[in-house]
């Protein structure tokens, strides 16, 4: 049976069918927070900085994997460190802890390019310096750590990517520097006009939702003797600016009205490199992308125009 802890965020709330889809004989149960959020069973509320309720769920269903997705994002993290420490760093020291004790066969934890820092080169590589001046770069460093601690130590197996932004349309993601490459299009379709919280040169590697998932699906069923690395696998698909982005949103959809006012999470996107070498995840487990930019916009505009109407 799959756990899916976080699973009502940006990345659980598709993820979850989607493995389901996938493999269709196996269980897949999604928690989160909220105790009762209307969503398809199995679902149980689990608050992840408390270890007995997630022992209670790998019990309960006899869990043999864990799709760790609980955390705070960088923006949120910096609000509210404490917050960001407790769930990122204590919440996955319990998931791994319940990894080892209850001898899970896999646990899956999401890293971020937030591992990096000012003092990264551009297009860094997996064994480039990662120097994080967020909380949330802290505590994803730490979990690229931890997780390859409990694999040499106790053969715990542990797998993480380094997602960049994520682009989607079924749920907001919440608290993110990147959110803006995902409001833009909300805001586009609804409004024709969006105000931007980063500047219009601002840019960042990206990722199509799909390609995301298909990659923690396929770094988590790849053989363990064909990886170099357990936690910190970079993936990237794009890289464009706030301005390129709108201009293909104008392109798409006519009038649109793009604004840039920088907030203070310009200077947590700075912080970040604009591209990412990701060889090591196309030659380990055959990591590549779908989606292009052009691909992303149209499938967008579709799915957000559809809802809309
Ligand atoms: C964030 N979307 O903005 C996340 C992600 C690299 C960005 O970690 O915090």
């Amino acid at each position: 049976t799959i756990l899916v802890t976080g699973a009502l965020g940006q990345i659980g709330s598709e993820l979850t069918p989607t493995l389901r889809n996938r493999y269709d004989k196996v269980e897949v149960v999604a928690s989160d927070l909220d105790p009762d959020p209307g969503v398809s069973p199995p679902y149980e509320p689990v608050d992840v900085t408390d270890r007995s309720q997630i022992e209670s769920v790998v019990e309960e269903y006899d869990v043999d994997t864990v799709f760790h997705l609980a955390a705070l994002l960088s923006a949120a993290g910096e609000q509210n460190p404490g917050r960001a420490f407790e769930v990122n760093v204590e919440g996955l020291h319990n998931v791994l802890e319940v990894g080892r004790e209850y001898g899970l066969n896999r646990i899956v934890v999401p890293s971020s390019i937030a591992v990096y820092g000012p003092a990264t080169p551009d297009n860094p590589s997996e064994r480039t310096i990662r120097t994080p001046t967020t909380m949330y770069g802290i505590t994803k460093v730490l979990a690229e750590n931890l997780g390859t601690y409990y694999h040499q130590q106790y053969d715990l197996d542990v797998r993480g990517i380094r997602l960049p932004g994520i682009v989607s349309h079924e749920t907001r993601p919440d608290g993110g520097t990147t959110d803006y490459a995902v409001d833009a299009f909300y805001e586009a379709v609804d409004e024709g006009e969006y105000t931007y919280f980063v500047r219009e040169d601002t840019r960042l590697p990206m990722v199509y939702m799909s390609d995301a998932i298909d990659a923690l699906i396929d770094l988590a069923g790849a053989d363990e003797s064909d990886l170099r690395f357990q936690c910190e696998y970079n993936i990237s698909a794009l890289s464009f600016t706030a301005s390129e982005l709108s201009d293909r949103i104008e392109e798409r959809i006519g009038r649109f009205d793009a604004r840039y006012e920088p907030d203070e999470r310009q200077s947590i996107a700075d912080s970040w490199p604009s591209t990412l070498d990701d060889t090591a995840a196309r030659t380990d487990w055959g990591w590549s992308a779908e989606y292009d930019l052009d691909r992303v916009v149209d499938e967008m505009v579709q799915n957000l125009q559809r809802g809309a109407e």
